[in-house]
């Protein structure tokens, strides 16, 4: 006689967005983060987004309604930060990316690069100034490091720190800076006489100015800045004591870059979700297109690249959180993802034919978004070198 072993639990329905079932493996906490961010995307942002999108800024109130929600450094531990695991904080990338780009780089650049930079090499007194002001989103923080000719090439940067009658005194540009001209404290990378050294300085210091950049096409809902050091004299206790080296400035994009494997996965999902509902509802032909073959075949490479790309995410969160991840899996992530969600994009753009131009839906705004991702923290091509110097051996940046 047959026994049926019903102590199998029941196998979940299908779900065309997470097709592999990826979610299963997610711990309690961090479903309940990544619903919440979810959520708070869906109700308060996604509505607003392509208005902001249009008058090229952040959505009203969003920094403190991220601090609120705990997103600001929440990976961070102590002064304020929520302290979560990695995997938490991807998801909570991935769902305000699926938003857009500029929500989540607003939260890279204060928690990962701005608040992880203090965190990791300031003093004490640093990080009690400045750490729970910037986890509320009462202080906005930003990082400068780009520089008008010193951008994949960081170690060609011109912005010098002189140490003068007990005070740094800082001179140089640097471009490109999200936040930039909004920022209540910028972390600001320069070369002394020895090395290349990290500062906290406060927006009002003399001698430090910043200016929006106008007329982007691309992360329109996100600002961007240009600073100016003209003989800007900073105290002693502004410099990051624990950074020095390159390696300083670089540990940090290593957790923004990781950010950004997770939140391309968020663009790409949300244009393959708008491009299959549309093709299910758009009839031409007197057919749904989603009935024809062509785009049952875009619907499910579309598919599959949001899920392979969650799939390496999710792998990359498990490797930090067990600490065994290396810069260089990082770029292979940020790298892979980033090109895959600007294929789906592309793709979703088709399906949605003409609209899909449109700031009705989301999708030209993602596309146009990640071409700024694409380039920032690492363009491709440098993410391309570093992989490859990781399996030859051999630096191929000069
Ligand atoms: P190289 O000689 O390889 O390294 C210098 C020192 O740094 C160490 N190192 C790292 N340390 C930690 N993490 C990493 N990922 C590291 N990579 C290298 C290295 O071991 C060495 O240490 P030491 O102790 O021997 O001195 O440096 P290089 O000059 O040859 O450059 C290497 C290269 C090209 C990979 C690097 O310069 C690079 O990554 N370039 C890309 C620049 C970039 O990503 N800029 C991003 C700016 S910030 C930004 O875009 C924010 S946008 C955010 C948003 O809005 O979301
Ligand atoms: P370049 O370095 O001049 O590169 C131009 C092209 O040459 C690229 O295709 C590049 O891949 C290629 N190239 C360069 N070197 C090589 C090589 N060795 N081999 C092959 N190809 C090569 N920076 C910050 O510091 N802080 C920020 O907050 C910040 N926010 C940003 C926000 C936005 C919207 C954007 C667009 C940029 C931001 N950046 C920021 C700057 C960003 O990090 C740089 O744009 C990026 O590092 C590339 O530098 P670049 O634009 O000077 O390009």
């Amino acid at each position: 006689m047959t026994t049926i072993d019903t102590s199998q639990p029941t196998r979940k329905p299908l779900s065309a967005s997470d097709f592999l079932a990826i979610d299963l493996g997610l711990s309690e906490d961090e479903r309940l983060i990544r619903d919440t961010v979810r959520y708070f995307v869906r109700r308060d942002m996604l509505e607003r987004l392509p208005e902001a999108y249009a008058a090229g800024r952040l959505p009203d109130g969003f920094p403190a309604a991220a601090g609120d929600l705990g997103l600001l450094g929440m990976h961070l531990r102590g002064y304020g930060c929520a302290g979560t695991n990695a995997v938490s904080y991807g998801l909570a990338c991935m769902e305000l990316e699926a938003g857009d780009s500029g929500l989540r780089s607003f939260v890279s650049v204060q928690g990962s690069l701005a608040m992880f930079a203090i965190w990791r090499f300031g003093s004490e007194s640093q990080k009690q100034m400045w750490l729970p002001v910037m986890a509320r989103g009462s202080a906005i923080g930003c990082f400068g490091l780009t520089e008008p000719d010193a951008g994949s090439d960081p170690a060609g940067m011109r912005t010098t720190a002189r140490f003068e009658d007990g005070q740094w005194v800082l001179n140089g540009t640097k471009m490109w800076i999200t936040n930039g001209d909004i920022a209540d404290v910028a972390v600001v990378w320069a070369r002394d006489s020895d090395c290349i050294r990290g500062f906290v300085v406060p927006r009002g210091t003399p001698g430090f100015v910043s200016r929006e950049i106008q007329h982007k096409m691309s992360l329109r809902a996100s600002t961007t800045g240009e600073l100016v050091f003209d003989n800007c004299r900073l105290p002693a206790e502004a410099l990051l004591p624990g950074a020095e080296g390159l390696r300083a400035p670089l540990a940090c994009l290593n957790e923004a870059r990781f950010g950004i494997a997770w939140g391309a996965v968020g663009a790409a999902r949300a244009c393959y979700e708008t491009a299959l509902d549309y093709a299910a509802s758009r009839t031409q032909f007197g057919s749904p297109i989603a009935g024809f073959q062509l785009t049952q075949a875009k619907l499910v490479d579309m598919l599959t690249q949001v899920n392979n790309s969650y799939l390496l995410a999710m792998h990359l969160g498990r490797l930090k959180d067990a600490g065994q991840l290396h810069p260089e899996q990082v770029s292979y992530g940020k790298r892979h993802n980033v090109q895959q969600a600007l294929d789906v994009c592309r793709t979703a753009r088709t399906i949605l034919g003409a609209n899909g131009i449109t700031l009705e839906y989301p999708v030209m705004r993602h596309m146009a978004n990640l071409e700024s991702v694409l380039t920032y923290e690492g363009t491709g091509e440098i993410h391309t070198l570093i992989v490859g110097h990781a399996i030859t051996g051999i630096p191929a940046f000069r």
